[in-house]
C-alpha cells in the first residue's frame, strides 16, 4: 500500500496530527510524519514534496497555523493529492490558517479540511488510497457502520432518559 506523508509546520501542531496518526493506524495505513516549515525550512519542505512520489507516498497531509503556506508549498512541488489542515492559533482562532490554506490559485489544488480537522484529513487520505484498494475500502465501510452504531446508542440512551 502507498504511504501517507504527514508534514507539520511546527511541533506545536502535533496534538492535531496525533489524531491523524491514530486514525491512520486504526485503518492499518502506513505513514511517515515530519516537521518541515514552509518558512523556517523551505528547502526541506520542498525536497520532501518533490521526492514523495518516488518515496512511495500516495497522499500528503500538510498542517500549519497562522500564515499557513505549508500545504500550498507542498502542493507546488508534487502532483500527489495534498490535504491541508489549518491549525488554530491564539490570535485569530484558525481563520488565518483556514484562508491561507484553502484559497489556492487555479492550477495548484489543496483539499482543505476543517480547522484542526486531523481526523478528517486521515479519513480523506484513506478514501483516496481506497480507490485502488478494496480491502481498505472495506475497513472504511466498517468504520462508518461502527461510528453510526455509536450515534444510535447515544440516541437510545437519550430516549431512555427522556421517557423515564
Ligand atoms: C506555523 O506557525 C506552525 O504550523 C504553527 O502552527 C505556528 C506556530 O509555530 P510555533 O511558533 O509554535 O513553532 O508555521
Amino acid at each position: 500500500m502507498k504511504k501517507v506523508g504527514i508534514v507539520m509546520g511546527s511541533d506545536s501542531d502535533l496534538p492535531i496530527l496525533r489524531k491523524t496518526m491514530d486514525t491512520l493506524r486504526s485503518l492499518e495505513i502506513p505513514f511517515e510524519c515530519h516537521v518541515y516549515s514552509a518558512h523556517r525550512t523551505p528547502e526541506e519542505a520542498r525536497d520532501f514534496a518533490a521526492s514523495a512520489r518516488e518515496q512511495g507516498f500516495g497522499v500528503l497531509i500538510a498542517a500549519a497555523g497562522m500564515a499557513a503556506h505549508l500545504a500550498g508549498a507542498i502542493a507546488a512541488n508534487t502532483t500527489l493529492p495534498v490535504i491541508g489542515i489549518p491549525c488554530k492559533s491564539n490570535c485569530l482562532d484558525g481563520i488565518d490558517a483556514l484562508l491561507s490554506t484553502v484559497m489556492m490559485p487555479s492550477g495548484i489544488p489543496v483539499a482543505t479540511v476543517a480547522i484542526d480537522g486531523g481526523v478528517n484529513a486521515a479519513l480523506l487520505s484513506a478514501q483516496i488510497l481506497a480507490v485502488e484498494d478494496s480491502a481498505l475500502a472495506a475497513r472504511l465501510d466498517a468504520k462508518r457502520k461502527a461510528d453510526a452504531a455509536k450515534v444510535l446508542q447515544k440516541d437510545a440512551a437519550l430516549q431512555a432518559e427522556l421517557n423515564a
